[in-house]
């Protein structure tokens, strides 16, 4: 398993909104996450800057170049879009961030 990370930008005032939308992830997009060989996925909030750090596991991480191209994903970036920053196409705004210390 591969370990990826990376860095989103919630919009001000929408922290209780982003918690709300994945409280209630749409099933066919847990399917697809996980279909796609991802576990162990969580995100989290630093409420001072509004960065969202995900980090998650994954089998083959080339399989994640296939997301976006996937209906449901890209119906989940649309409904996202109102409360973090996007790029043109809808997909967040995603900075990779590098592993410097790992205690398995
Ligand atoms: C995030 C963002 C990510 C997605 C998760 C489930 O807010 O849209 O791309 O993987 O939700």
């Amino acid at each position: 398993m591969k370990r990826v990370a990376f860095k989103m930008k919630l919009f001000p005032g929408k922290i209780q909104e982003y918690k709300k939308r994945h409280d209630e992830i749409w099933p066919e997009l847990k399917e697809l996450l996980r279909t796609t060989g991802i576990r162990e996925y969580s995100i989290f909030l630093d409420e001072q800057t509004l960065s969202l750090f995900g980090v998650l596991k994954i089998s083959k991480e080339e399989a994640l170049n296939d997301l976006p191209k996937h209906p449901v994903m890209k119906k989940w970036w649309h409904h996202m879009k109102d409360i973090m920053e996007t790029n043109e196409d809808e997909s967040p705004l995603s900075l990779p961030l590098k592993e410097v210390f790992h205690l398995p």
